[in-house]
């Protein structure tokens, strides 16, 4: 019998796992990763060396239980829009129906977000024919409101191409903001009923400092670069992501899903590897931090392993920073 996942050890061994999209479903904890794989290709600022192909679902009975493995739930070959690179994932319930949100590059290299459905957490999940009319870049993050409302959060820079995509439509040689123009921020699209696509186009959603400025392109501590998760904790929306080149998940916060957000500050610091991407879920009326690092591999960082770890709040709804080495 395999023992419980202890705090900021990896959930899993037997395969690599990054990017954990954490959820409550049917009572349980449901982790969608991504599955890193070892292999020969090039390692560059376009991601290649996150050469994904498939999913795999885990979960937690609660956080005494070992964590199950529930095996893969769609390749990429299952997907006929798609030619390579499973990134992160999401999933959603709504309806008696589970989502599994996930980007990859479509046959012309240039990355999409699709979604599969199924009748249970666990998967398999059954791919759409086509990917989500209107997407594009990396990292779906989707919300379902206590309204029943359904908002998809998402965009990554570099190898996840938001930059390319500043006038609406993909330029490939388009660069980003100079460092004292407003940074990109992640994208926002409410989802129609079915949850198949997007109710009107992805809008930009603005991260501010507590003056009500625009973040910078050039202050890489606070700019959004990929990886949003947004929870809700007492009436706010939280935003949280990757700042990327300074390697740290932050967040900012709202009362509205569509923003502006009010940049606050850091959820965790420093992760061995270069990316770090997180999720934040309650179970059990407490808060816990999903994230990965590098550590499985000796700090390779296409072959992570996902953690996890509890999150406090102090009074004022502001959120204490995490060192996982600490
Ligand atoms: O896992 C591939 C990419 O690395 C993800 O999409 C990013 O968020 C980063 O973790």
């Amino acid at each position: 019998m395999s023992k419980p996942v202890e705090p900021n050890k990896p959930l899993v061994t037997h395969i690599y796992t990054a990017d954990p999209s954490a959820h409550v479903f049917e009572g349980k904890i449901y982790i969608y990763p991504s599955h890193d794989i070892d292999h020969d290709g090039p390692s560059n600022d376009n991601g290649d060396q996150y050469a994904m192909e498939d999913y795999h679902v885990l979960s937690l009975d609660d956080f005494d239980s070992p964590c199950v493995d529930h095996g893969r739930v769609l390749h990429v070959r299952d997907v006929p829009w798609a030619s390579k690179q499973m990134w992160a994932p999401d999933a959603a319930y709504k309806n008696g129906t589970y989502y599994l949100y996930f980007p990859a590059r479509d046959h012309d290299g240039i990355f999409r977000i699709g979604v599969a459905t199924g009748s249970s957490p666990a998967g398999p999940f059954k791919p759409q024919p086509h990917y989500i009319p209107g997407s594009f870049s990396i990292d779906p993050a989707v919300l379902v409101d206590e309204d029943g409302r359904a908002y998809m959060y998402f965009g990554g820079l570099w190898g996840g191409q938001l930059e390319k995509w500043q006038t609406g439509t993909f330029n490939p040689d388009a660069k980003g903001p100079a460092p004292h123009e407003p940074a990109l921020g992640p994208r926002f699209a409410e989802l129609t009923d079915d949850m198949l696509a997007f109710k009107a186009p992805p809008r930009e959603i603005s991260i501010v400092d507590e003056d009500g400025r625009p973040i910078l392109a050039g202050d890489e501590e606070r700019r959004y670069f990929e990886g949003p998760w947004v929870h809700k904790y007492n009436g706010y929306y939280y935003l949280s992501y990757s700042t990327g080149t300074t390697h740290s998940i932050v967040y900012a916060m709202s009362k509205k899903p569509e923003g502006p957000f009010v940049f606050k500050g850091k959820i965790l610091t420093p992760v061995i590897g270069w990316t770090t991407h997180h999720s934040i879920v309650e179970f059990r009326g407490k808060w816990y931090l999903f994230y990965h690092d590098a550590s499985l591999s000796g700090g390779v960082d296409h072959l992570r392993c996902v953690k996890y770890t509890e999150l406090h709040y102090n009074d004022d709804g502001t959120i204490r920073t995490i060192d996982p080495y600490g």
